[in-house]
C-alpha cells in the first residue's frame, strides 16, 4: 500500500472536477500549502468557487480539459464523476505521478475510525440511520462521503469522531488505503453500465470497500442477496437477513429482528413495527445500519426509539401532496431500475402515474416491464431515455412521451383518478436535465406544489 498523499512531496497537485469533491479537495490541500491546478470542463461561472476563484495559489483551467498535464506536478487528485480512462489521467500516470481519489485524500486527514457503506441501492438511507443510532448513542459522528458531504471537506474537528461515510462505485474503484472499521455491502443490481464495463467490474469496485480491512473489523453483508452474500472478505462477517437465522448478526423471526452473536444467547434488537420508514428495503438498511452501529456499541435501548423517530431522506419516496384524493411522491433518487422496482411495490396494483426517464445508464428497462404493467395506469417519459424507455415498455402499459417533467406532471394530473398516485422514480440517472437528482426532486415538488386544486 503506498501512501494516499505525502505533505513532504506533494508541492503542486491538480484537482480533477471541481464540484462538490474538487472543491473539497482543494482546499484541503491549501489549507496544507500544497498549490492547486483546478481542472473542470465546465466555465468558472457555471461553478461556485468561493474563496478559491481570488486565491494565488490556485490556478484554474477551465470550460476545457487540457490536452497536456500541466508541468511541476506532484499528484493529482481525482472527483468521482470524472471516469479513470480521462486522457489526463492517463497522462499523469505515464508520467508516475499519483492519482488518488478525493475519498483517499480526505482519509489521509480522518481522525477517528471510518465507516464505510455501499450497495447498489439504500446507501444513503442506511448511513444517515447509522449516523443517527451512534449519534443517539452519544457518541461524536460526522456523515459523509457520496451523500453530500464529501470526507476531505469533514476532517477538521475534534479527534475520534465516527465518520459514517457513504461510498458509490466511482469511489471505491480509485480508493487504495482506505480502510474503514466497519463496512457494508447492502446490495447489487445493475447499476452505472455506462462507466463499469459490465455487472462484474461494478462487482469488483464495490467490493474494494473490504480491501483492506483485517481480522479484526467488520464486515456487514446481506445474505439474502446472491451477489452479496459470497463476497470473500478477511474480516469478521455479520450478516442481516429478513429470510432465515444467521448465526452472526441478525435476522428477522417473526416481526423481530434478533441479534445472534457466537456464544451468547440471542437478544431482540428491535421490532419491525418499531422503524418508520415504509417497505422491506427500509427493513434491510435498517438492520445494516444496525450491525453498524453494533459494531461500536451503541446501545441496544436506543435502537427502537431511533428508528422510529427516523422519517427519511428527501426524494426517497417522500410524499409532496395530498391533491383531490391523489398522493403525489417524489422518488428522484430512484436513479436506477432496481430501485424504480422496489418503490413500485408498494403500491396498490394498477394505482400507479409513473414518471420514467432521464439520463440512461446502459440499463436494461425491460426489467421493469412485468412489475410495470402490474403497477402502473399510464407512464410518462422524460428525457434522453424517453424513447428507449418507451420502447421497452410500450407493449405493455398506455405511455406517453413528455420530454420534461413539466408536461408529465400537466398531462398525470389532467389524467389521474381518485384513489390513485402519481410517482416519480425515474430509474434513470438526472444529468440529462438537471444538475443533479436533488434539483430534478425540487422542480418536480414545486410543479406538483404549484397545481390547482
Ligand atoms: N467533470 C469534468 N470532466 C469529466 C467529468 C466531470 O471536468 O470528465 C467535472 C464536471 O464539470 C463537474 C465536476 O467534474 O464540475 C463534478 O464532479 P463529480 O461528478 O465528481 O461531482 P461532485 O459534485 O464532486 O459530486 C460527487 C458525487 N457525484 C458523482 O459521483 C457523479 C456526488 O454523488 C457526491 O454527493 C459528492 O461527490 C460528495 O461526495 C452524487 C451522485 O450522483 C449524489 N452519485 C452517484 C450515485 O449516487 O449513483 C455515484
Ligand atoms: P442510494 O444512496 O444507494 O441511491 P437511497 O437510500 O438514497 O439509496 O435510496 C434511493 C432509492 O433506492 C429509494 O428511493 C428506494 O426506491 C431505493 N432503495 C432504498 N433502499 C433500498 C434497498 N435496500 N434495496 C433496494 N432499493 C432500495
Amino acid at each position: 500500500m503506498r501512501a494516499p498523499w505525502s505533505q513532504q512531496e506533494w508541492q503542486r497537485a491538480l484537482v480533477y472536477g471541481l464540484g462538490l469533491s474538487g472543491l473539497a479537495a482543494a482546499r484541503l490541500l491549501r489549507s496544507q500549502g500544497v498549490e492547486v491546478v483546478g481542472v473542470d470542463r465546465r466555465e468558472a461561472g457555471e461553478l461556485d468557487l468561493g474563496e478559491l476563484a481570488a486565491d494565488r495559489g490556485v490556478e484554474l483551467l477551465m470550460g476545457r480539459e487540457p490536452d497536456e498535464l500541466p508541468v511541476g506536478l506532484d499528484g493529482v487528485v481525482v472527483s468521482p464523476g470524472v471516469p479513470a480512462d480521462r486522457p489526463l489521467l492517463a497522462a499523469a500516470r505515464r508520467a508516475g505521478i499519483p492519482v488518488i481519489a478525493e475519498v483517499e485524500l480526505g482519509y489521509a486527514f480522518v481522525n477517528g475510525p471510518v465507516i464505510g457503506i455501499t450497495g447498489s441501492n439504500g446507501k444513503s438511507t442506511t448511513t444517515a440511520l447509522t449516523g443517527a443510532l451512534l449519534e443517539a448513542s452519544g457518541l461524536a459522528v460526522e456523515v459523509c462521503g457520496n451523500i453530500g458531504r464529501p470526507l476531505s471537506a469533514c476532517t477538521e474537528g475534534e479527534a475520534g469522531r465516527l465518520f459514517v461515510t457513504e461510498l458509490s462505485s466511482f469511489q471505491l474503484e480509485a480508493i487504495d488505503g482506505f480502510h474503514p472499521r466497519a463496512a457494508a455491502l447492502l446490495n447489487i443490481s445493475a447499476d452505472h453500465l455506462d462507466r463499469h464495463d459490465d455487472l462484474d467490474s461494478y462487482l469488483s469496485a464495490k467490493k474494494r470497500l473490504f480491501a483492506n480491512q483485517t481480522e479484526e473489523d467488520i464486515a456487514v453483508i446481506n445474505a439474502d442477496d446472491p451477489l452479496v452474500a459470497e463476497v470473500a472478505v478477511s474480516s469478521r462477517r455479520r450478516f442481516f437477513s429478513r429470510l432465515r437465522a444467521v448465526e452472526d448478526g441478525c435476522f428477522l423471526d417473526g416481526d423481530r429482528v434478533v441479534e445472534a452473536t457466537p456464544g451468547r444467547p440471542e437478544s431482540e434488537l428491535f421490532r419491525r413495527q418499531d422503524l418508520s420508514l415504509p417497505g422491506t428495503h427500509n427493513l434491510e438498511n435498517a438492520m445494516a445500519a444496525v450491525l453498524l452501529a453494533r459494531a461500536f456499541d451503541a446501545d441496544p435501548a436506543i435502537i427502537p426509539p431511533t428508528l422510529g423517530s427516523f422519517s427519511g431522506l428527501p426524494h426517497r419516496l417522500e410524499l409532496v401532496r395530498e391533491l383531490g384524493e391523489v398522493l403525489w411522491y417524489d422518488d428522484s433518487k430512484g436513479t436506477n431500475v432496481g430501485a424504480t422496482l422496489k418503490s413500485l411495490e408498494g403500491f396498490a396494483d394498477g394505482s400507479v402515474h409513473l414518471i420514467l426517464g432521464g439520463r440512461d445508464k446502459g440499463s436494461d428497462f425491460s426489467v421493469l416491464a412485468p412489475v410495470v404493467e402490474r403497477k402502473a395506469v399510464r407512464v410518462y417519459l422524460i428525457g434522453e431515455a424517453a424513447q428507449s424507455v418507451g420502447t421497452a415498455l410500450a407493449d405493455r402499459v398506455a405511455c406517453e412521451r413528455s420530454d420534461d417533467l413539466a408536461t408529465a406532471v400537466t398531462s398525470a394530473a389532467s389524467r389521474v383518478g381518485r384513489g390513485e398516485v402519481v410517482l416519480l422514480s425515474p430509474a434513470c440517472a438526472s444529468f440529462d436535465q438537471y444538475l443533479d437528482f436533488h434539483a430534478r426532486g425540487e422542480h418536480f415538488k414545486d410543479l406538483v406544489r404549484a397545481l390547482d386544486g
